[in-house]
């Protein structure tokens, strides 16, 4: 018996087998769910579906999140082949790359209405239209976060903007959704190469400090969000609802950045 077993999960935003969605589905595959997949656009139909393979599922659905219709008929297509849902993650965010080249301070307006409609409005309209499948069920959402919307990340931009609408929305959804006895949370995932990071300018250096400086002085990885994925779908986590995990290997708690030998060496001289 898994920590998942018996609970049917809606998985988007696998753009390839690097996508943190993709290391949720591998987690939730080991811990018993069922899974269904959605893919963005036509051009990530046959990876998706492969990938849905992979974990002995068939149920692979578009579902552009910008499109209202595409998110009611995906509830329609639910209904049909499920009739019920437990849990729904929502692993999406998109910008314009032009967005993450300057400063916020150079921030169109076009740019910020599709992050924040793409980044934040879609867990609102996603919710909304998939809780009736979710009634009776103890439901749980869990959506994708980042350091960003708390402190300045440079080049992070609208997007820094958009995560932290996103854990506020959390937050007004867990309240919203509380009195169907459901629940909601935010991982707020340490730097991970995937092709989203990619659009990010510096990207790679920030994951090299990123990872030097956390207490553990190591990279996150995909199954690491996943493995936390599943302890807040399981029931083991009814009682959490509106948080904000940090997956990151602690770097959100430190004051000074540096392991103990860097900071004597870059501090102090030669490390005494
Ligand atoms: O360091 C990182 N990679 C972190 C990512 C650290 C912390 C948080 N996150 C977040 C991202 O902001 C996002 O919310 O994790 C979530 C998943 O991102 P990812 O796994 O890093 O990136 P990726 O593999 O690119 O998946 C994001 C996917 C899209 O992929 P592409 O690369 O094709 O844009 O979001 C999906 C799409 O599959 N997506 C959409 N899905 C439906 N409708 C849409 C859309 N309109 N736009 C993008």
């Amino acid at each position: 018996m898994g920590l998942l077993s018996g609970k049917r999960a809606l998985i988007t935003g696998i753009a390839n087998e690097r996508s943190i969605a993709y290391g949720i589905a591998k987690s939730f595959h080991r811990e018993g769910a069922q899974m269904a997949f959605t893919y963005a656009n036509e051009k990530l139909k046959k990876r998706v579906e492969e990938i849905a393979q992979e974990f002995g599922s068939e149920l692979v659905f578009e579902c552009d999140v910008s499109k209202d219709e595409h998110i009611l008929a995906l509830k329609d297509w639910l209904q049909k082949e499920w009739g019920s849902l437990d849990i729904i993650v929502h692993s999406i965010a998109y910008a314009p790359k032009e967005e993450f080249k300057g400063g916020v301070i150079d921030t169109s307006r076009e740019g910020f209405k599709i992050a924040m409609d793409i980044s934040v409005y879609s867990l609102i309209a996603l919710t909304r239209t998939l809780m009736p499948l979710m009634e009776g069920r103890n439901g749980s959402i869990i959506t994708l976060s980042y350091y960003g919307a708390e402190k300045v990340v440079p080049h992070y931009n609208v997007m820094g903007i958009a995560k932290a609408a996103l854990e506020c929305t959390v937050r007004y959804l867990a309240y919203d959704i509380a009195k169907y006895d459901h629940r909601i949370n935010a991982i707020s995932a340490g730097p991970i190469k995937t092709l989203a990071a990619y659009s990010i300018t510096g990207f790679h250096l920030l994951m090299e400090h990123t990872t030097k400086v956390n207490p553990f002085g190591r990279a996150i990885t995909i199954e690491d969000v996943g493995d936390t994925a599943v302890f807040l779908c399981s029931d083991w986590a009814r009682a959490i609802t509106g948080e904000v995990i940090h997956v990151d290997n602690g770097y959100h708690i430190m004051g000074v950045f540096g392991r103990e030998e860097e900071i004597k060496k870059e501090v102090f001289g030669k490390g005494e």
